[in-house]
């Protein structure tokens, strides 16, 4: 049994793939059909690790926003309390990833110790060389609590397992 229960939430614009990235992880698998209902749906997953030989585990609680619309930005009470954040774009949709920097300052105005992860999903829909573009030019690794920024596919899968085990692990582990 975990005995440690952390928050993270997904942010990012309306069609991105919030909802699908948790599914990826949560359930491992995949719809081309979901249907959103308003408010917001907490899913649980518990994660294990061992660090120098000690095996942990942490009580993964992830936050999403269902039914959100084109024009409505996210709250402030949604991202409180949350020790992480994946913050995701659409590479097919450019005004998405322009987005990215006014929810990374969002999320670090609520929470300043916070850890970040930046997704940049539906890699299953573009090609390697516009791909090789955009994360040079949306990468955020600079940023000291920005873990890493992966190109993901909730639909093929790719780094998403990955991505969230990362940011678990770097959550319980103390900050060096
Ligand atoms: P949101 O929760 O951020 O609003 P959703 O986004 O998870 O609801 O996804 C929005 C749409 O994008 C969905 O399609 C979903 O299937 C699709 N999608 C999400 N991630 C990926 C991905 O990695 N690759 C591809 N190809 N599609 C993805 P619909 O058609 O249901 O609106
Ligand atoms: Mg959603």
């Amino acid at each position: 049994m975990a005995n440690i229960s952390k928050k993270i939430c997904l942010v990012g614009d309306f069609s991105v793939g919030k909802t699908s990235l948790i599914r990826r992880f949560v359930e491992d698998k995949f719809s081309d059909r979901y249907l959103s209902t308003v408010g917001v749906k907490i899913s649980r997953k518990v994660v294990e690790f061992a660090t120098n030989q000690i095996n942990q585990s942490v009580n993964l609680l992830i936050w999403d926003i269902e039914g959100q619309t084109k024009f409505q930005s996210i709250a402030p009470s949604y991202l409180k309390g949350a020790s992480g954040s994946i913050i995701v774009a659409d590479i097919t949709r450019p005004e998405t990833l322009e987005s990215l920097q006014r929810h990374l300052d969002l999320f670090f105005s609520v929470n300043p110790q916070g850890l970040v992860m930046v997704a940049l999903n539906k890699s299953d829909l573009a090609v390697e060389e516009k791909l090789a573009r955009i994360i040079q030019l949306y990468n955020f690794d600079l940023h000291p609590q920005v873990l890493a920024t992966y190109v993901t596919s909730a639909k093929t899968g790719e780094y998403v397992e990955l991505m969230f085990r990362q940011l678990a692990e770097n959550m319980i582990k103390p900050l060096v």
